[in-house]
């Protein structure tokens, strides 16, 4: 956009810019500081590059717009460009490999193929059950985030790979777990320094980042021959990845894509749901009223039928509402890009030329007065009844992002969370930490830090 109309942060500091006061760990709680500061429309500048951030709901309902727009790969995802390539997240609109493949593995997320993956993941909240029974049994608090990072994992490389990583049978986190957590902080720090600078500032963390993604391709490269040798799996994912033709062109993709999808769908697949689910949980235990009433649904619901099913999953309505407004406030893919076309004005009040890009600051447009009231900082999933819903403008929510490369995951993690929150609210009450105040961990994707919880197992009905 045309800059010189943009507020930017009053005092700029040569060379290294809008650097002032900030945390270089939590560039996205900055921005939001600095939103909350400027307005609908704001820059920083960062060692000379003007980054322009937008959150009021106008702008970014017509930012949406997809004969004018397109998704723009830049800063986080661009900087994963080294990890995921040409995968579906990270592929440049131009590359063909990205239409090829999303026409191959769009199918595999049909309601069919969901419907096949709901025994899959109730075998693997069965396992985090398991464990939270133990942990409770034992008087101890369990680690929402690092248990929902375990059972997401475990869902996604069971359901689209056929593979078991292990996560319940170990303590630490899995290694593939700590590589991914490693190339995604460090995606996030390349940010934070001059890019000419990189090689110099970043060197140890440069080296490191090179070691984990080459643990990350390792361990892709034995799953898929693992694959290989046991010759085919009854058409999860993989199968699609490796022995699917394009319905039109009857091509498909190539080894060295293959590797990238898979590394793709892991991450994607799993870091940004065990987010959703423990902001989820945190909502849940700090509000006991919202608790009971979803408590209630499920009971009301699934009865006391041991292993609800798919169908039952989507009538859990309120539960999901739940959900909506913990994506609201903490959208955990917090921000994504968007590119002119073609030269346009954008909200018919800032010019830009074709190329230039913007970056969509979703929890802020999620929380913006005038869509969604003076309240809206305040935790109420009634804003996501069907009327509530009705009565707001298209594009104010974007948990999940926008247009043609919006998330392909979206009705796969809205079904995993939903169905877990399901099961946990119908087996556990959850006791917070008085003490515990929210903090937010930043690595692209965002988390609540340290965020342990007490269970109390409920008697009835199950
Ligand atoms: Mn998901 C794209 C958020 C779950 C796989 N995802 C996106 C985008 C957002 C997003 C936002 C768009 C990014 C951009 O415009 O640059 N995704 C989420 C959230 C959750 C989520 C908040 C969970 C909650 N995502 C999942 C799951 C999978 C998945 C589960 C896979 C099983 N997401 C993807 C892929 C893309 C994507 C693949 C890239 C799609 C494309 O560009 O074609």
């Amino acid at each position: 956009p045309e800059l010189h109309r943009i507020p930017h942060p009053p005092r700029r500091l040569p060379l290294l810019g809008d650097v002032l006061g900030v945390d270089r760990r939590r560039p996205l709680q900055d921005s939001l500081r600095f939103a909350r500061q400027l307005g609908p429309i704001f820059r920083r500048r960062a060692f000379g590059n003007e980054f322009v951030f937008l959150w009021g709901a106008r702008l970014a309902a017509d930012i949406a717009d997809e004969s004018r727009f397109a998704k723009h790969v830049g800063l986080g995802v661009a900087n994963l460009r080294p990890v995921a390539g040409d995968g579906l997240f990270t592929a440049y609109n131009h590359e063909p490999n990205w239409q090829l493949a999303h026409d191959v593995l769009a199918p595999g997320f049909s309601r069919e193929a969901m419907e096949g993956y709901h025994r899959m993941m109730l075998a693997v909240a069965d396992r985090l059950t398991g464990r939270w029974d133990r942990e409770q049994a034992a008087g101890r608090a369990v680690d929402v985030p690092g248990d929902m990072t375990k059972l997401t994992l475990e869902t996604i490389a069971r359901t689209g790979f056929g593979h078991d990583f292990g996560s319940f049978e170990r303590e630490r986190p899995h290694p593939f777990v700590t590589a991914m957590v490693g190339t995604l902080t460090y995606a996030q720090r390349l940010n934070t320094v001059p890019v000419p600078l990189a090689p110099l500032l970043l060197r140890g963390a440069a080296r490191r980042n090179a070691a984990d993604i080459a643990h990350l391709d390792g361990t892709v490269d034995d799953l898929v021959a693992a694959r290989r040798r046991s010759g085919g799996g009854d058409g999860d994912l993989l199968d699609r990845m490796l022995e699917t033709a394009h319905p039109e062109t009857g091509e498909r993709l190539s080894a060295e894509n293959v590797r990238k999808q898979v590394i793709t769908f892991l991450v994607a697949g799993h870091e940004t749901t065990s987010g959703a689910l423990s902001f989820a949980l945190y909502y849940l235990a700090r509000h006991p009223e919202v608790a009971a009433r979803a408590r209630a649904e499920v009971d009301r619901v699934w009865g006391d039928t041991a292993e609800p099913g798919y169908d039952q999953v989507a009538r859990l309505r309120y539960v999901r509402r739940v959900l909506d407004e913990s994506l609201r406030l903490w959208p955990t893919a917090p921000a994504f890009a968007r590119e002119a076309r073609q030269d346009t004005v954008l909200a018919g009040e800032h010019p830009m030329r074709r190329g230039a890009w913007a970056l969509v600051l979703t929890p802020m447009l999620h929380r913006d007065p005038e869509v969604w009231g003076e309240d809206a900082e305040r935790f109420d999933p009634d804003r996501f009844d069907a009327k509530a819903v009705r009565a707001r403008p298209a594009h104010t929510f974007k948990p999940f992002g926008t247009g043609a490369r919006a998330c392909v995951g979206r009705q796969f993690a809205l079904h995993e969370a939903t169905l877990v929150l399901g099961l946990l609210l119908r087996r556990y009450e959850l006791r917070p930490d008085p003490d515990y105040r929210l903090r937010i961990t930043e690595r692209l994707t965002v988390m609540p830090e340290g965020l342990r919880l007490r269970l109390e197992r409920r008697t009835a009905p199950s």
